[in-house]
């Protein structure tokens, strides 16, 4: 009994730490063009941040540690500041998720292309239609592995949204990561 008020407690601590952070940088950065990164966990939203902000070389070890809440870092798209808003993925986290995609300018849906995660993918865009709003995307990551399923199949199971192929963890795709970006940034 006690043990699960202790849990409680936690629970609930940490998600006013998070959303009292989120507030606090919200404001700072609420007047620049927003990115959410959304999808299950462990499918490779934070290597692709990484990808991006240029933080995976070859002989960087691969991210292991799940995004616990939220990260939020500033890049550049089209020369333009923007802030990524990296989800973490894990069920616990994703009651936040309302809150989290408020105002974004482009959410971008990650599965890691297996059948499986496909489904479960397009659970999220269901639950989170009417946050999500109507710019969305979805990356097909870990193209790399044996059976991953291709773009075309993929945004045939999410509904039509535009899907792109990649894999986080090839350094020489980050310059298709930026372009990716930025065109969809700069078109409706
Ligand atoms: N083979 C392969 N592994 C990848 C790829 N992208 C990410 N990974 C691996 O997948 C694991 C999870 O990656 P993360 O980027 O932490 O996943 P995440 O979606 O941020 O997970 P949460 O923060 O828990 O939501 C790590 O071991 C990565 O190295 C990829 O394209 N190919
Ligand atoms: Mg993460």
């Amino acid at each position: 009994m006690l043990r699960g008020y202790y849990f409680f407690f936690l629970e609930n601590f940490s998600f006013f730490h998070l959303t009292s952070i989120k507030h606090e940088k919200a404001n700072k950065l609420e007047k620049f063009p927003k990115i959410c990164i959304l999808g299950e966990g462990g499918v490779g939203k934070s290597s692709l941040v990484s990808l991006l902000q240029g933080r995976i070389d070859n002989s960087t070890t691969a991210i292991q540690e799940p995004t616990i809440g939220l990260e939020i870092e500033d890049s550049r798209i089209n020369g333009k500041k923007c802030t990524i808003w990296d989800l973490g993925g894990q069920k616990r986290f994703k009651s936040m998720w309302n809150d989290f995609l408020k105002n974004s300018g482009l959410a971008v849906l990650v599965c890691d292309s297996t059948e499986e995660n496909v489904k479960k993918t397009k659970a999220i865009l269901d639950r989170f239609a009417n946050r999500i709003g109507s710019k969305v995307i979805a990356i097909a990551n870990k193209q790399d592995l044996p059976g991953a399923l291709g773009a075309e199949e993929v945004q045939k199971k999410l509904g039509g949204i535009r899907t792109y192929e990649m894999s986080a963890i090839r350094t020489e795709l980050r310059e298709r990561m930026k372009q990716i970006l930025e065109y969809e940034m700069d078109t409706d």
